[in-house]
Protein backbone atom coordinates (compact mmCIF):
# COMPACT_ATOMS: atom_id res chain seq x y z
CA UNK A 1 0.00 0.00 0.00
CA UNK A 2 1.24 3.78 -0.73
CA UNK A 3 1.43 5.82 2.12
CA UNK A 4 -1.40 6.51 4.16
CA UNK A 5 -2.75 8.81 6.81
CA UNK A 6 -4.44 7.75 10.06
CA UNK A 7 -6.42 9.64 12.25
CA UNK A 8 -6.71 8.60 15.78
CA UNK A 9 -8.30 11.54 17.86
CA UNK A 10 -9.79 15.32 17.01
CA UNK A 11 -10.49 17.86 18.92
CA UNK A 12 -13.34 20.72 17.10
CA UNK A 13 -11.67 21.02 13.87
CA UNK A 14 -7.89 19.78 15.13
CA UNK A 15 -6.68 15.98 14.65
CA UNK A 16 -4.05 13.59 16.02
CA UNK A 17 -2.87 10.73 13.70
CA UNK A 18 -0.36 8.75 12.17
CA UNK A 19 0.96 9.09 8.91
CA UNK A 20 2.59 5.54 7.86
CA UNK A 21 5.76 5.65 5.79
CA UNK A 22 8.30 3.25 4.22
CA UNK A 23 10.52 4.44 7.10
CA UNK A 24 8.20 4.06 9.98
CA UNK A 25 5.21 5.83 11.73
CA UNK A 26 5.28 9.67 12.38
CA UNK A 27 2.57 10.99 14.49
CA UNK A 28 0.93 13.99 13.77
CA UNK A 29 0.59 17.27 13.75
CA UNK A 30 3.78 17.19 13.28
CA UNK A 31 7.01 19.86 12.52
CA UNK A 32 9.47 18.51 10.28
CA UNK A 33 12.92 20.51 10.79
CA UNK A 34 14.42 21.46 7.37
CA UNK A 35 17.57 19.65 6.00
CA UNK A 36 18.04 21.73 2.70
CA UNK A 37 21.32 20.14 1.54
CA UNK A 38 21.12 16.73 3.19
CA UNK A 39 21.50 17.81 6.47
CA UNK A 40 19.60 20.14 9.40
CA UNK A 41 22.47 22.50 9.67
CA UNK A 42 24.57 21.87 12.75
CA UNK A 43 22.83 19.26 13.44
CA UNK A 44 23.93 15.28 13.76
CA UNK A 45 21.13 12.93 12.56
CA UNK A 46 21.33 11.02 15.86
CA UNK A 47 20.82 14.80 17.48
CA UNK A 48 17.82 15.59 15.13
CA UNK A 49 16.46 11.91 16.39
CA UNK A 50 16.87 12.68 20.20
CA UNK A 51 14.94 15.77 20.07
CA UNK A 52 12.23 13.44 19.36
CA UNK A 53 11.81 14.68 15.42
CA UNK A 54 11.14 11.67 13.30
CA UNK A 55 10.76 13.37 9.45
CA UNK A 56 12.64 15.15 8.10
CA UNK A 57 12.59 17.92 5.09
CA UNK A 58 15.03 17.66 1.70
CA UNK A 59 15.05 20.52 -1.58
CA UNK A 60 15.17 19.00 -4.59
CA UNK A 61 16.43 22.55 -5.61
CA UNK A 62 19.55 22.31 -3.66
CA UNK A 63 20.12 18.87 -3.94
CA UNK A 64 19.70 18.58 -7.91
CA UNK A 65 22.84 21.81 -8.11
CA UNK A 66 24.73 19.88 -5.12
CA UNK A 67 25.37 16.91 -5.18
CA UNK A 68 23.17 16.23 -8.16
CA UNK A 69 20.04 13.81 -8.03
CA UNK A 70 21.94 10.74 -9.90
CA UNK A 71 24.69 11.36 -7.93
CA UNK A 72 22.85 10.92 -4.63
CA UNK A 73 21.11 7.73 -6.15
CA UNK A 74 24.60 5.95 -6.94
CA UNK A 75 25.47 6.62 -2.60
CA UNK A 76 22.28 4.85 -2.08
CA UNK A 77 19.87 7.43 -1.59
CA UNK A 78 19.52 10.29 0.99
CA UNK A 79 18.60 8.40 3.93
CA UNK A 80 21.90 6.30 3.63
CA UNK A 81 23.65 9.95 2.31
CA UNK A 82 22.99 12.12 5.66
CA UNK A 83 22.13 8.62 8.15
CA UNK A 84 18.44 9.58 8.24
CA UNK A 85 16.51 6.47 8.69
CA UNK A 86 13.20 7.90 9.14
CA UNK A 87 10.68 9.49 6.60
CA UNK A 88 11.80 12.14 4.50
CA UNK A 89 9.72 14.64 2.76
CA UNK A 90 11.13 16.36 -0.43
CA UNK A 91 9.78 20.04 -1.63
CA UNK A 92 9.80 20.09 -5.53
CA UNK A 93 12.03 23.14 -6.24
CA UNK A 94 9.48 25.55 -7.93
CA UNK A 95 9.77 27.52 -4.67
CA UNK A 96 13.47 27.40 -3.76
CA UNK A 97 13.66 28.42 -8.37
CA UNK A 98 11.87 30.91 -7.38
CA UNK A 99 13.71 32.65 -4.50
CA UNK A 100 17.25 31.45 -4.90
CA UNK A 101 17.82 30.80 -8.69
CA UNK A 102 19.01 33.79 -11.40
CA UNK A 103 17.08 34.48 -14.55
CA UNK A 104 14.06 32.11 -14.02
CA UNK A 105 12.08 31.57 -17.28
CA UNK A 106 8.70 29.81 -17.12
CA UNK A 107 6.33 28.24 -19.73
CA UNK A 108 4.28 26.04 -19.53
CA UNK A 109 6.31 23.01 -19.68
CA UNK A 110 8.21 24.43 -16.79
CA UNK A 111 11.30 26.42 -15.68
CA UNK A 112 14.77 27.20 -17.07
CA UNK A 113 17.17 28.91 -14.05
CA UNK A 114 20.96 29.84 -13.62
CA UNK A 115 22.12 28.11 -10.29
CA UNK A 116 22.66 30.44 -7.29
CA UNK A 117 25.86 28.40 -6.66
CA UNK A 118 27.45 28.79 -9.61
CA UNK A 119 25.37 30.54 -12.62
CA UNK A 120 25.09 27.03 -14.76
CA UNK A 121 21.82 26.40 -16.46
CA UNK A 122 19.65 23.86 -15.47
CA UNK A 123 15.65 22.84 -15.90
CA UNK A 124 12.62 21.95 -14.03
CA UNK A 125 9.72 20.12 -15.17
CA UNK A 126 6.95 18.31 -12.94
CA UNK A 127 8.54 15.47 -15.03
CA UNK A 128 11.84 15.80 -13.66
CA UNK A 129 11.19 17.06 -10.24
CA UNK A 130 8.99 13.67 -9.70
CA UNK A 131 11.99 11.69 -11.15
CA UNK A 132 14.45 13.36 -8.94
CA UNK A 133 12.58 13.37 -5.80
CA UNK A 134 12.27 9.63 -6.76
CA UNK A 135 16.36 9.59 -6.91
CA UNK A 136 16.60 11.04 -3.76
CA UNK A 137 14.18 8.29 -2.19
CA UNK A 138 11.57 10.31 -0.77
CA UNK A 139 8.63 8.65 1.46
CA UNK A 140 6.65 11.95 0.95
CA UNK A 141 6.96 13.80 -3.11
CA UNK A 142 5.92 16.91 -3.51
CA UNK A 143 3.68 18.14 -6.95
CA UNK A 144 5.96 21.02 -8.88
CA UNK A 145 4.16 23.88 -8.16
CA UNK A 146 4.63 28.18 -8.92
CA UNK A 147 3.91 29.94 -5.26
CA UNK A 148 1.81 32.78 -6.34
CA UNK A 149 3.68 35.86 -5.17
CA UNK A 150 1.75 37.75 -2.14
CA UNK A 151 -0.17 40.06 -3.35
CA UNK A 152 -1.63 38.64 -6.41
CA UNK A 153 -4.96 40.17 -8.24
CA UNK A 154 -7.36 36.99 -8.45
CA UNK A 155 -6.74 37.06 -12.08
CA UNK A 156 -2.96 36.77 -11.42
CA UNK A 157 -3.30 33.65 -8.89
CA UNK A 158 -6.06 32.31 -10.94
CA UNK A 159 -3.66 31.90 -13.68
CA UNK A 160 -0.93 31.00 -11.41
CA UNK A 161 -2.91 28.27 -10.01
CA UNK A 162 -4.32 26.99 -12.72
CA UNK A 163 -0.59 26.30 -14.16
CA UNK A 164 0.00 24.46 -10.81
CA UNK A 165 -3.48 21.90 -11.25
CA UNK A 166 -1.90 21.39 -14.47
CA UNK A 167 1.83 20.80 -13.57
CA UNK A 168 -0.08 18.64 -10.72
CA UNK A 169 -1.81 16.34 -13.15
CA UNK A 170 1.55 15.42 -14.68
CA UNK A 171 3.00 14.93 -11.70
CA UNK A 172 0.39 12.15 -10.20
CA UNK A 173 1.19 10.70 -13.66
CA UNK A 174 5.16 10.81 -13.01
CA UNK A 175 4.46 9.08 -9.72
CA UNK A 176 5.14 5.61 -10.03
CA UNK A 177 3.76 4.46 -7.08
CA UNK A 178 5.57 2.61 -4.19
CA UNK A 179 5.04 0.44 -0.86
CA UNK A 180 4.93 3.11 1.86
CA UNK A 181 5.60 6.28 -0.67
CA UNK A 182 3.57 8.76 -1.69
CA UNK A 183 2.71 12.16 -3.71
CA UNK A 184 0.92 15.20 -1.98
CA UNK A 185 -0.70 17.79 -4.25
CA UNK A 186 -0.57 21.60 -3.41
CA UNK A 187 -3.47 24.01 -3.21
CA UNK A 188 -2.90 27.68 -4.33
CA UNK A 189 -5.21 30.17 -5.22
CA UNK A 190 -3.32 32.90 -3.13
CA UNK A 191 -6.22 34.04 0.06
CA UNK A 192 -8.96 34.09 -2.98
CA UNK A 193 -11.87 31.93 -1.35
CA UNK A 194 -12.98 30.34 -4.73
CA UNK A 195 -9.80 29.98 -6.21
CA UNK A 196 -8.71 27.73 -3.35
CA UNK A 197 -11.75 25.74 -3.36
CA UNK A 198 -11.20 25.61 -7.57
CA UNK A 199 -7.43 24.07 -6.92
CA UNK A 200 -8.57 21.66 -3.96
CA UNK A 201 -11.58 20.81 -5.98
CA UNK A 202 -8.39 19.96 -8.70
CA UNK A 203 -6.69 17.84 -7.09
CA UNK A 204 -9.39 15.93 -5.11
CA UNK A 205 -10.42 15.19 -8.72
CA UNK A 206 -6.54 14.28 -9.63
CA UNK A 207 -6.24 12.06 -6.47
CA UNK A 208 -2.94 12.09 -4.00
CA UNK A 209 -2.16 10.79 -0.91
CA UNK A 210 -1.95 13.58 1.04
CA UNK A 211 -2.91 17.60 0.17
CA UNK A 212 -0.49 20.25 1.55
CA UNK A 213 -1.40 24.46 1.63
CA UNK A 214 1.26 26.18 -0.12
CA UNK A 215 1.10 30.01 -1.09
CA UNK A 216 0.80 31.04 2.38
CA UNK A 217 3.44 32.47 5.07
CA UNK A 218 4.27 34.65 1.85
CA UNK A 219 3.48 37.91 3.53
CA UNK A 220 0.36 38.40 3.90
CA UNK A 221 0.61 37.99 7.59
CA UNK A 222 -0.67 35.76 10.20
CA UNK A 223 -4.73 37.14 9.94
CA UNK A 224 -4.70 36.38 6.20
CA UNK A 225 -2.83 33.32 6.63
CA UNK A 226 -5.78 31.87 9.17
CA UNK A 227 -8.93 33.06 7.35
CA UNK A 228 -7.50 31.89 4.69
CA UNK A 229 -6.82 28.51 6.38
CA UNK A 230 -10.43 28.52 7.88
CA UNK A 231 -12.12 27.99 4.72
CA UNK A 232 -9.43 26.44 3.09
CA UNK A 233 -8.75 23.40 5.60
CA UNK A 234 -12.37 22.66 5.61
CA UNK A 235 -11.95 21.86 1.23
CA UNK A 236 -9.71 19.41 1.53
CA UNK A 237 -10.50 14.91 2.27
CA UNK A 238 -11.06 14.36 6.12
CA UNK A 239 -9.14 11.06 5.36
CA UNK A 240 -5.62 12.39 4.80
CA UNK A 241 -2.80 14.43 5.67
CA UNK A 242 -2.69 18.45 5.63
CA UNK A 243 0.31 19.97 5.18
CA UNK A 244 0.95 23.68 5.64
CA UNK A 245 4.43 24.53 3.71
CA UNK A 246 6.94 26.53 5.17
CA UNK A 247 5.10 27.71 8.26
CA UNK A 248 6.17 29.11 10.90
CA UNK A 249 6.73 30.57 14.28
CA UNK A 250 5.05 29.15 17.31
CA UNK A 251 2.16 30.66 17.43
CA UNK A 252 1.44 30.22 14.22
CA UNK A 253 1.91 26.31 14.47
CA UNK A 254 -0.79 26.78 17.19
CA UNK A 255 -3.40 28.14 15.42
CA UNK A 256 -2.93 26.46 12.84
CA UNK A 257 -3.36 23.17 14.32
CA UNK A 258 -6.39 24.79 15.73
CA UNK A 259 -8.03 24.48 12.17
CA UNK A 260 -6.83 20.62 10.96
CA UNK A 261 -3.52 20.79 9.82
CA UNK A 262 -1.46 18.24 10.46
CA UNK A 263 1.88 18.64 9.23
CA UNK A 264 4.70 21.92 9.07
CA UNK A 265 8.01 22.47 7.76
CA UNK A 266 9.97 25.89 8.36
CA UNK A 267 13.40 27.37 8.72
CA UNK A 268 12.89 29.32 11.61
CA UNK A 269 14.07 26.78 14.25
CA UNK A 270 17.19 26.47 12.46
CA UNK A 271 17.44 29.34 10.77
CA UNK A 272 16.87 31.55 13.91
CA UNK A 273 19.25 29.79 16.59
CA UNK A 274 22.05 30.19 13.95
CA UNK A 275 21.35 33.94 14.50
CA UNK A 276 21.29 33.79 18.12
CA UNK A 277 17.28 33.47 18.80
CA UNK A 278 15.57 30.98 21.08
CA UNK A 279 12.23 30.06 21.26
CA UNK A 280 11.31 29.34 24.67
CA UNK A 281 7.78 28.33 26.93
CA UNK A 282 8.27 32.09 27.73
CA UNK A 283 8.60 33.58 24.57
CA UNK A 284 11.41 34.35 22.02
CA UNK A 285 14.96 35.58 23.86
CA UNK A 286 17.94 37.09 21.50
CA UNK A 287 20.74 35.87 23.13
CA UNK A 288 23.11 38.59 21.37
CA UNK A 289 21.85 40.69 23.92
CA UNK A 290 24.18 41.72 26.49
CA UNK A 291 21.31 41.49 29.19
CA UNK A 292 22.21 38.05 29.17
CA UNK A 293 25.85 37.91 29.70
CA UNK A 294 25.58 37.47 33.30
CA UNK A 295 22.90 35.46 33.33
CA UNK A 296 23.52 31.64 34.82
CA UNK A 297 20.13 30.73 34.37
CA UNK A 298 19.31 27.82 31.49
CA UNK A 299 17.10 29.13 28.37
CA UNK A 300 14.42 26.98 28.99
CA UNK A 301 13.75 25.64 32.45
CA UNK A 302 10.69 23.72 30.86
CA UNK A 303 13.70 22.26 28.60
CA UNK A 304 15.45 18.75 28.32
CA UNK A 305 18.34 19.59 25.69
CA UNK A 306 21.80 19.60 26.13
CA UNK A 307 21.58 23.64 25.86
CA UNK A 308 19.38 23.51 28.78
CA UNK A 309 20.71 21.11 30.89
CA UNK A 310 24.28 21.99 30.91
CA UNK A 311 24.55 25.85 30.24
CA UNK A 312 23.37 29.00 31.19
CA UNK A 313 22.48 31.82 28.97
CA UNK A 314 25.45 33.59 29.87
CA UNK A 315 27.59 30.72 28.01
CA UNK A 316 25.12 30.82 24.76
CA UNK A 317 25.71 34.55 24.79
CA UNK A 318 29.84 34.25 25.10
CA UNK A 319 30.14 31.85 22.45
CA UNK A 320 27.73 33.88 19.96
CA UNK A 321 30.04 37.18 20.89
CA UNK A 322 33.18 35.00 20.37
CA UNK A 323 31.87 33.34 16.63
CA UNK A 324 32.06 29.83 18.31
CA UNK A 325 30.20 27.30 16.00
CA UNK A 326 29.21 25.60 19.15
CA UNK A 327 26.90 28.96 19.80
CA UNK A 328 24.60 28.08 16.90
CA UNK A 329 24.72 24.66 17.72
CA UNK A 330 23.34 24.66 21.13
CA UNK A 331 20.61 26.62 19.66
CA UNK A 332 19.52 24.65 16.57
CA UNK A 333 19.03 21.95 19.14
CA UNK A 334 17.51 23.75 21.56
CA UNK A 335 14.88 25.33 18.97
CA UNK A 336 14.27 21.91 17.48
CA UNK A 337 13.76 20.61 20.63
CA UNK A 338 10.85 23.18 21.33
CA UNK A 339 9.26 23.09 18.36
CA UNK A 340 9.58 18.77 19.03
CA UNK A 341 8.06 19.59 22.55
CA UNK A 342 5.33 21.84 21.12
CA UNK A 343 3.93 19.51 18.79
CA UNK A 344 4.30 16.51 21.03
CA UNK A 345 1.63 19.06 23.88
CA UNK A 346 -0.78 19.62 21.19
CA UNK A 347 -0.86 15.93 19.78
CA UNK A 348 -1.40 15.12 24.12
CA UNK A 349 -4.11 17.81 24.48
CA UNK A 350 -5.88 16.45 21.39
CA UNK A 351 -5.89 13.20 22.25
CA UNK A 352 -7.73 14.26 25.40
CA UNK A 353 -9.42 16.86 24.43
CA UNK A 354 -8.55 19.37 25.97
CA UNK A 355 -7.11 21.55 23.70
CA UNK A 356 -8.34 24.90 24.34
CA UNK A 357 -7.43 25.09 27.39
CA UNK A 358 -3.61 23.93 26.49
CA UNK A 359 -3.51 26.42 23.94
CA UNK A 360 -4.51 28.85 26.17
CA UNK A 361 -1.87 27.99 28.89
CA UNK A 362 0.58 27.96 26.41
CA UNK A 363 -0.23 31.35 24.93
CA UNK A 364 -0.28 32.72 28.41
CA UNK A 365 3.17 31.63 29.27
CA UNK A 366 4.43 33.15 26.27
CA UNK A 367 3.06 36.56 27.01
CA UNK A 368 3.81 36.47 30.31
CA UNK A 369 5.71 39.84 31.09
CA UNK A 370 8.66 37.97 32.95
CA UNK A 371 10.89 35.41 31.43
N1 LIG B 1 5.03 25.47 -2.63
C1 LIG B 1 6.09 24.63 -2.46
N2 LIG B 1 6.93 24.75 -1.42
C2 LIG B 1 6.71 25.72 -0.52
C3 LIG B 1 5.63 26.61 -0.64
C4 LIG B 1 4.73 26.49 -1.74
O1 LIG B 1 3.75 27.22 -1.93
C5 LIG B 1 5.71 27.48 0.48
C6 LIG B 1 4.82 28.59 0.82
N3 LIG B 1 4.90 28.99 2.17
C7 LIG B 1 6.83 27.07 1.22
N4 LIG B 1 7.41 26.02 0.60
N5 LIG B 1 6.32 23.66 -3.36
ZN1 LIG C 1 16.48 23.65 25.45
Amino acid sequence: MTLRWEGTGSDGRARAGILHTAHGEVPTPVFMPVGTAGTVKGMTADGVRATGARMVLGNTYHLMLRPGAERVARLGGLHALMDWHGPILTDSGGFQVMSLAALRKMDEDGVTFRSHVDGSKHRLTPERSVEIQRLLGADVTMCFDECTPFPATQEEAAKSMRLSMRWAARCREAFAPREGHGIFGIVQGSTFEDLRAESAAALRGIGFEGYAIGGLAVGEGQEAMFSTLDFTVPMLPEEQARYLMGVGMPADLLGAVRRGVDMFDCVIPTRSGRMGRAYTSRGALNLRNARHADDGRPLDPACACPACRRHSRAYIHHLLKCDEMLGPILLTWHNIQYYQDLMRRLREAILAGRLDVEAEAIEADWNCAHD
